[in-house]
């Protein structure tokens, strides 16, 4: 007998370790977690984990072998700027290993006569506006617009909405018996910061390390200028719209692509936030010409009206409470603890 699990790809990265510590609350899921790296300590008992690559067939095989997998939560990718650097191992990972994971579950569904619900991170590197005035003109965006994204990581994220959505509908389509379907389901997230780690490889980065380096003392340079702006999101928020597009019963989706957000902020706006929180904090702006380029493709802002209209979307955590009651106090504590 198989041992029904939900399955976590790229665990070990910043959504996958929240989102590890929220489905181990509840005592019946199962988890089966996979990433290049091992699970920081403290979370190594909450999951069955795997380290190794998802391109690594022969283990997928064995993996699916051992395990009846429930849902899949396929969080490993490549950020924006790493991808920018290697775009071959980017496409890799963020498309032939998201195709593998698709047939995974296509499979699976077929198997057990019932789709495999399949949740995937997209983000707002999908959407690519073509220069400053046009960001300036489209203030929020809705999912169907601005779709030509300018970076490797938003090709692949875009391309793989557009797989996810056809596994759903139409993967072996033209076959005799019955085509597996899966329950695809996908956000795209804003930038997301966290309190309790650090992104690697991505662009939006300088929120985070602009906070984490002000708690820390440490001077930081800022690799956009002050006007620059994309939303943001807190980490606890994107676990909950995960859990909450996953809990949505499917007649109630209109569409299997939502954008949800929290907050805008430009650089500046965070300084100011950061020098609230840590007066002597030393920010200064040093834009990077090709990383600023790559946040001043992506939407100002974005419209998540479809989300809150069909799964009751809405971020806990605005602006002021993001930073009064989540990422300084929790961020100050971090940085003071023994
Ligand atoms: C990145 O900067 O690449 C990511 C994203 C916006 O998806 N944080």
């Amino acid at each position: 007998m198989r041992k029904r699990v939900i399955f976590i790809t790229g665990a070990s990265g910043e959504v996958g370790q929240a989102l590890l510590r929220a489905l181990a609350q509840n005592p019946q899921n199962q988890l089966l977690t996979m990433d290049l790296h091992p699970l920081p300590p403290e979370l190594r008992a909450l999951s069955a984990h795997v380290e190794g690559d998802l391109l690594n067939m022969r283990l997928l095989a064995r993996l699916v072998s051992e395990y009846e997998i429930d849902a899949i939560y396929h969080l490993a990718a490549l950020l924006s700027t790493r991808a920018e650097i290697q775009p071959e191992e980017a496409h890799q990972v963020n498309v032939e290993a998201t195709l593998q994971l698709l047939k995974i579950a296509a499979d699976e569904s077929q198997w057990r006569k019932r789709p495999v619900q399949f949740i995937f991170p997209s983000s707002i590197a999908a959407y690519g506006l073509p220069d400053r005035a046009t960001k300036a003109h489209f203030q929020r965006v809705r999912e169907f617009e601005w779709n030509q994204p300018r970076t490797m990581y938003g090709c692949n994220k875009l391309y793989c909405e557009q797989l996810g959505s056809y596994f759903s509908r139409h993967y072996r389509q033209l076959a005799v018996e019955q085509p597996p379907t899966i329950d695809f389901r996908s956000v795209r997230f804003p930038g997301l910061i966290s309190a309790d780690t650090l992104p690697s490889g991505g662009t939006s980065d300088y929120a985070p390390e602009m906070i984490h380096a002000a708690a820390q003392g440490i001077p930081y340079a800022c690799f956009v200028r002050e006007e620059a702006r994309i939303p943001f999101m807190v980490m606890p928020d994107a676990v909950r719209a995960l859990l909450l597009l996953a809990c949505a019963p499917r007649q109630r989706l209109t569409r299997q692509i939502y954008n949800v957000t929290s907050f805008s902020l430009s650089a500046a706006q965070i300084r100011t936030r950061v020098l609230a929180a840590f007066p002597d904090a030393d920010v200064t702006f040093r834009p990077d010409v090709k990383r600023e380029a790559i946040i001043d493709s992506w939407p100002a802002d974005i419209d998540d009206s479809a989300a809150r209209m069909d799964w009751d979307w809405a971020p806990a955590y605005d602006v002021d409470r993001a930073f009064s009651d989540y990422l300084i106090p929790r961020i100050k504590e971090r940085y003071t603890r023994p």
